[in-house]
């Protein structure tokens, strides 16, 4: 049976695996597919991790991260700590058309996207401010999560700056679990169209209270996404610092190079992190160019890890689950 054009999706990000079907259906380019996908992700703020207004870093801004991978080409586009900009994988699919680079960063990527044509705004909304003042004057003067060793810990617990608007009285305390280390979950696609081409990208306002500057798995090519024509593609999501070390959406792609079903590959790049970081938490998912699929997850719990499949035999999406190692 046809297996192909496919999508599938991290997560149980509905919308985007209907948007990009949309495309698929109508014999679009898969590139285009996954660039629509994950935008509605970030318009439509997915799980407040995708997009504006989510994942607040440490000064209170939210920052983006973005990749797209055209496995016909081997041409990517990416931006990482975007700023200002609310469409950051629109943003990655410039840099792949319109420049000979792959990456670009923070302010200079806002310039670029304004160049482009972009509208800048503020990425911050009063859900994004509330989180921040919950955690800046609540849980600021426990050690930073994300530094190993605090090199000044009255930097971190005041005096309390009490500039702009973000005076904390006038906020409510929103509701939010302690700071812990998967509260992120990245939009991760790929997608092969009807010439057979691959395409795969991801977007992420990354992890919470980060240090300004600090770059996730997401927008690096083999980390958060990888695409091959001549053997399929992969996505990751998860513990972001971690994951990039290992580069587990390339390793996917190799593995089902090798043979490996996308299942077994899946398993392999998870397995290799977990090796190293028996803690980590992620996923990942791959597919092969006959629209073979896999995923394997790791530190989870008991809560297995689902992800969204539509293919050309099928009447409607569906949501898959892949318990976790
Ligand atoms: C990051 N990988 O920036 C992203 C976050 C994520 O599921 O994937 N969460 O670390």
């Amino acid at each position: 049976e046809q297996k192909t054009p496919i999508v599938i999706t991290t997560w149980n990000f509905v919308n985007s695996t209907i948007t990009a079907w949309n495309v698929l259906k109508q014999g679009g380019y898969s590139l285009d597919a996954i660039e629509k996908g994950t935008s509605i992700c970030e318009e439509q703020q997915c799980d407040g991790t995708v997009g504006y207004g989510g994942s607040p870093d440490e000064d209170g801004e939210t920052t983006l991260d973005a990749l797209i991978m055209d496995g016909r080409t081997m041409n990517v586009g990416a931006v990482a700590a975007l700023r200002r900009v609310k469409s950051a994988a629109s943003v990655a699919r410039r840099v792949l058309e319109h420049t000979k680079h792959s990456i670009l960063v923070g302010e200079l990527a806002t310039k670029f996207a304004v160049q482009m044509g972009f509208h800048e705004e503020t990425l911050t909304t009063s859900i994004s401010k509330r989180m921040w003042l919950k955690w800046y004057y609540k849980d600021h003067c426990q050690p930073n999560f994300w530094m190993n060793v605090s090199p000044d810990p009255s930097k971190f617990c005041g005096p309390y700056r009490t500039t702009d608007d973000f005076t904390h009285k006038n906020y409510d305390w929103l509701p939010l679990t302690k700071i812990d280390r998967f509260n992120h979950d990245t939009i991760g696609m790929v997608a092969i169209d009807n010439k057979g081409d691959i395409a795969a990208g991801t977007s992420t306002n990354g992890a919470k209270f980060k240090i300004p500057g600090r770059v996730g798995d997401s927008p690096i090519p083999g980390s958060g996404a990888y695409a091959d024509n001549t053997v399929g593609g992969a996505t990751a999501t998860g513990d972001g610092d971690v994951m990039l070390r290992f580069l587990p959406s390339f390793l996917a792609v190799e593995e089902m190079r090798r043979g490996a079903s996308p299942t077994e590959a899946a398993r392999t790049a998870i397995n290799r992190i977990a090796t190293h970081y028996p803690n980590f938490m992620g996923a990942v998912i791959a597919m092969n160019m006959d629209g073979a699929y896999g995923a394997a997850c790791h530190g989870l719990g008991d809560v297995p890890f689902p992800f969204v499949v539509q293919d050309i035999s099928m009447d409607q999406y569906k949501i898959e689950t892949v318990n976790c190692s």
